[in-house]
């Protein structure tokens, strides 16, 4: 087929053609959302046209390729990314400005598919962008999650949830592909059989979901090659009962359909009860073999059945725990489906799958009930003990004689399957996403591993696009590098350190703070129009932005606000840079002390504003429903980065790089990859404060830490706590705050409080606050560090990230367009 042209004058032409045959009108009398979906509809004409050439030469070529499976893509609006990923932004823009349309407008109509909850699902899609910009051939493998993480909602100062139904009015950029619809099997039983003189084993009695797959592509920029991220929705194979509908029983007509459609129904079930629980392990275990099902299937359709080869063609990546049931699951595909011995099988499986560990949180190292797997799944059980048998065999002649550890180690312990035991045991490759994350693998989760088999074991620090995080969120930073150090760092963004230099050019900084000036008069628009909160451009912008955890410690943030708000009160001549801190986080709907921290950040806001000499130079907003499209407009506003996790407790972290790279200082905790911050940019860049990772976790394991030596000896902690629950924070409600008020003193059933350490770093935090405050008032130096921090940032792009995965773990050969003869 001749290729169509994208040009102003067609892109024209084709838009106004859409909204004729999509819904009769002429362009002029169109709604914006009309506009956007035949908008989007032309983006995507132009993104098929290379998914058509990126098939053939995927087909030409015949090169390994990866599959990353996620419960999270956190993805974000794509029409911008892909119009910039097209070298089209000039194009769209100007086309739409002829026909009188904005196109800012036009990309707010875009709802943002929420499947995911917070850096995980959010590092997949930069990944995905990286991949396909890099021409690594691969394809993203979850869950079409019919309403994505909950809407949040701030009412009376407390976290309400609102559903998320992205899909109400269909997704734009999918496709369904009917023909690849498989099905997943649930519960029975197995029996052994004798087939031809072999044993085999047959399941009976299951149930059958159907996984119908919708892709979303994603292009590189400026690339070839144009990935699926492929979405699985479950389908009830059962039709209405029409005899029980015909006799007027219409909701048992269709409770079966309902039962089985519930699967792809909700990111993170609840699962505080049994069958939350049983939802989650069915979620995973539905898209995961699914996904396995159709590699094989294209492995196959490409290479013939010989399987040994698989290793060399196919990658499985794991993102955390969550799709671990790909290991059972590629066994038995290969033992009951492709006929393979069990050696040969978990050779294969061995040498196919890589893992990626996201938090040494213990909470989020999965386990499942023994009883729940057989239940559910139970030939993937019969291997998984099959597996642990092997493999306590091996763990004994290593460590002959030591129970305890080898039941540490096991697949299959105190009556749980241990999702991250069996991925390390049965991978390639386990991997932590950042230096010290890394190590703390080694040392610590995967200790007893890391003797045994120390090969598998890496550190590849996480990343951001510098595509979304930069040049489509900050066009006007991104126009500003591109005058001083032309557009090289585009494709290379190390180079960005060539803008190091400029740190001292004054005109350059004083076009720098202008764009940040800038960026915040934009933010400051958004939070008018959203939620009616006034906030003053000329205040410092400090921001702390994330999932809302204690181990965050969003509570030390604004136990210091507190401080500062007394201070003021108490002291009529103490003055500071005026700020507004800014929060954006969303807690768990079961985590009730997450809620109560919202709470308390929100109950801050009111009482400051009722003071008129505080609020003068004091000011807390909560920024509701955070999410990618919000962060678009938050980050490159902030001028101070918080990034606060108790050391050791942060795997990673991904926000601290996207504020850096916009020029955002740091005040952070020598944790995950704020390490790395401070290593890129300097110790004169960065606000380093609290314990180090090695104190806190000797302090866990000595046990030796009381939070109340410190309260009865510094008098601001013990002020601003009991404010907490004396009536100034809550005047209507005084007893709302007390559990979180204790858990910072006693904690619960006889252990200390204050796990987190908050009161521990609070003084070592507040003279970092200290410092910061006085450096703003000196504007020449604050904005040197800024453009300090833009600089270093070019080894925090997802490209570097993704380079290093494909050289360590994967080794793909990037797609490259046929030579013209
Ligand atoms: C968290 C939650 C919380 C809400 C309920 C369901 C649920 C399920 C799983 C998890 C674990 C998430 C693990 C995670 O997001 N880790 C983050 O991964 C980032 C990317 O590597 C990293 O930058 C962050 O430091 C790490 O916390």
């Amino acid at each position: 087929m001749p290729a169509t042209k994208f040009d102003k004058e067609s892109i024209k032409n084709t838009i106004v053609g859409k909204v004729q045959r999509y819904n009769g009108l002429p362009i002029e009398e169109a709604s914006k959302a009309q506009i956007y979906r035949a908008l989007a509809s032309t983006v995507r004409d132009q993104i098929m046209q290379k998914v058509v050439e990126c098939r053939d030469i995927r087909k030409k070529n015949k090169g390994k390729r990866l599959y990353y499976l996620s419960v999270e893509f956190l993805m974000g609006r794509s029409m911008y990314c892909n119009m910039l990923n097209l070298l089209s932004t000039k194009e769209y823009t100007e086309a739409l400005q002829e026909l009188g349309i904005d196109l800012r407008e036009i990309l707010k109509e875009e709802p943002e598919p929420g499947l995911g909850n917070g850096g995980l699902g959010r590092l997949a899609a930069c990944f995905l962008d990286s991949l396909s910009s890099l021409n690594l051939p691969a394809m993203g493998c979850t869950i079409r999650y019919e309403y994505g993480l909950f809407r949040q909602k701030i009412v009376d100062g407390q976290q309400v949830e609102l559903p998320d139904s992205w899909l109400d009015n269909g997704n734009a950029w999918e496709t369904a592909q009917m023909e690849d619809t498989c099905e997943v099997h649930f519960g029975g039983h197995v029996e052994e059989v004798m087939i031809n003189g072999q044993q085999k084993f047959v399941t009976r009695d299951y149930y059958t979901v159907e996984a119908v797959p919708y892709d979303m592509p994603v292009v590189g920029y400026d690339a070839v090659t144009v990935n699926p991220l492929r979405m699985w929705s479950a389908r009830s194979p059962k039709k209405l009962d029409l005899k029980n509908f015909s006799e007027g029983r219409y909701v048992q007509a269709s409770e079966e359909i309902e039962l089985a459609e519930t699967i792809s129904k909700v990111l993170y079930p609840e699962d505080r009860h049994y069958e939350g629980k049983m939802l989650r392990l069915k979620q995973h275990y539905f898209f995961t073999s699914a996904s396995l099902q159709y590699i094989l299937k294209e492995y196959k359709q490409t290479f013939g059945n010989d399987m040994s080869k698989l290793p060399q063609k196919v990658v499985i990546h794991i993102n955390d725990t969550h799709p671990g049931m790909a290991i059972p699951e590629l066994m038995r595909l290969l033992i009951d489906e492709e006929g393979l011995g069990w050696d040969e099988a978990m050779n294969i499986t061995r040498q196919t799958i890589a893992y990626t560990n996201h938090t040494i949180m213990a909470e989020a190292l999965e386990k499942w009930p023994v009883n729940m797997v057989q239940q559910l799944l139970p030939r993937c059980y019969q291997i998984i003990c099959e597996m642990n048998r092997r493999l306590c065999e091996r763990l004994w002649n290593f460590f002959p004689g030591d129970w305890d550890r080898i039941a540490r180690m096991a697949i299959v312990s105190y009556d749980n399957v241990h999702m991250a035991n069996m991925l390390v045991a049965m991978s390639y490759s386990v991997n932590g996403v950042s230096k010290l994350h890394g190590e703390i693998l080694k040392e610590e989760t995967f200790h007893d591993f890391n003797l045994v088999m120390p090969e598998k074991f890496c550190a590849i620090t996480n990343g951001i696009t510098h595509r979304r995080w930069l040049m489509s969120c900050n066009p006007e930073l991104t126009e500003l590098i591109n005058q001083s150090i032309g557009t090289d760092w585009i494709r290379e963004p190390g180079k960005l350190s060539e803008l190091r230099p400029f740190a001292d050019d004054a005109a350059f900084r004083e076009e720098f703070a202008k764009i940040k000036q800038h960026n915040k008069e934009r933010l400051a628009k958004m939070l008018k129009d959203r939620q009616n909160v006034d906030v003053d451009p000329a205040f410092m912008f400090d921001v702390q932005a994330k999932r809302l955890h204690e181990y965050k410690r969003q509570m030390l943030n604004a136990l210091h606000i507190l401080v500062l708000y007394n201070r003021i009160v108490n002291d009529e001549t103490f003055t500071m840079q005026p700020r507004v801190f800014i929060f954006g986080a969303k807690a768990s709907p079961g985590y009730t002390r997450a809620k109560q921290i919202i709470r308390m950040i929100c109950a801050l806001s009111r009482l400051i504003e009722k003071h008129p000499r505080a609020r003068k130079m004091l000011q807390v907003v909560f920024l509701e429903n955070y999410d990618v499209s919000s962060a678009e407009v938050l980050i490159p506003a902030a001028e101070v980065s918080e990034q606060l996790s108790t050391a050791s407790k942060e795997a990673s972290g991904t926000g601290n790089m996207k504020f850096m790279m916009n020029g955002a200082v740091t005040i952070g905790t020598l944790d995950g990859a704020n390490v790395e911050i401070s290593e890129q940019v300097g110790m004169d860049n960065i606000y380093i404060f609290g314990m180090r990772s090695n104190t806190v976790r000797d302090m866990y394991r000595e046990n030796t830490y009381n939070p109340m030596t410190i309260y009865e000896s510094n008098h601001e902690i013990r002020e601003a706590m009991t404010q907490m629950i004396d009536g100034t924070l809550m005047p209507e409600n005084p007893a709302a705050l007390q559990e979180l008020y204790h858990s910072l003193l006693l904690g619960s059933w006889g252990s200390i409080g204050d796990s987190f350490f908050v009161l521990k770093d609070f003084g070592s935090y507040s003279m970092a606050q200290k410092r910061l405050n006085a450096d703003y008032a000196d504007q020449v130096k604050w904005q040197k560090m800024a453009v300090t921090n833009t600089a270093m940032s070019g080894i925090f792009s997802s490209d570097r990230t993704i380079r290093e995965y494909n050289e360590k773990i994967w080794h793909l050969e990037p797609l490259a367009k046929p030579k013209k003869k």
